[in-house]
């Protein structure tokens, strides 16, 4: 969180994280897409070639007044691949809340584990507890015939009182309704 008084600005920072090719950018082109120009400016994806994310995908959201201050969104997204854990970590400082990106498919519930447990890790690293910080689940890509029961996805990944969501990010099912959840998490810390 940031605020710039002058500006009567509060800077807020949401930052998607999961394994690779979960859906994270998909996320936030919907959003983009579905949000009025004027609340939002561009979304910035870095790309390597391959079209898999670099450092991060960017964009900005502004929504209503806290007591008389814009509240300004910053949505980011992490890289997935195991090799960018030094980016994953530079995206998490100053993160104010996360949704967690789950890739519903049989065949990546290790890797949604292992990206929870880093997430947890990187976390910790930077002194903040998982336990107590504001955490959105989202299980994408439940239109794939390839996808785990959510109970599966549920018993490896849920937590008491940490708000959950199916979707397809593709068709944008889901996708507002998580990132309403994080924002009101929030907020509500705040
Ligand atoms: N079938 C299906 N494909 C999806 C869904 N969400 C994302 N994808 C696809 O999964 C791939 C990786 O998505 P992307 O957003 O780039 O993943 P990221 O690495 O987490 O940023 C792309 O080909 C997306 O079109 C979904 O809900 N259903
Ligand atoms: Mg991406």
């Amino acid at each position: 969180m940031f605020i710039n008084w002058k500006m009567r600005e509060i800077n807020l920072k949401i930052v998607y994280y999961g394994p690779s090719l979960s859906g994270k950018t998909t996320n936030l082109q919907c959003i983009h897409s579905r949000t009025n120009p004027r609340q939002r400016g561009e979304l910035i994806c870095l790309k390597t070639r391959g079209d898999r994310t670099l450092y991060f995908d960017f964009m900005q959201l502004e929504l209503g007044r806290i007591r008389g201050l814009k509240p300004k969104f910053n949505l980011y997204t992490v890289p997935g691949q195991p090799c960018y854990v030094a980016s994953r970590r530079l995206v998490l400082q100053g993160a104010d809340g996360v949704v967690y990106v789950a890739d519903s498919q049989l065949n990546r519930l290790k890797a949604n584990m292992d990206t929870m447990r880093s997430l947890e890790e990187n976390l910790r690293a930077l002194g903040v507890s998982l336990h107590d910080f504001p955490l959105v689940l989202q299980y994408n890509k439940r239109d794939l015939p390839t996808r785990a029961p959510v109970a599966l996805l549920q018993m490896q990944l849920a937590r008491d009182g940490v708000p959950q969501f199916q979707s397809v990010a593709t068709e944008g099912v889901g996708v507002i309704e998580t990132l309403k959840a994080a924002i009101n998490l929030v907020v509500s810390r705040i």
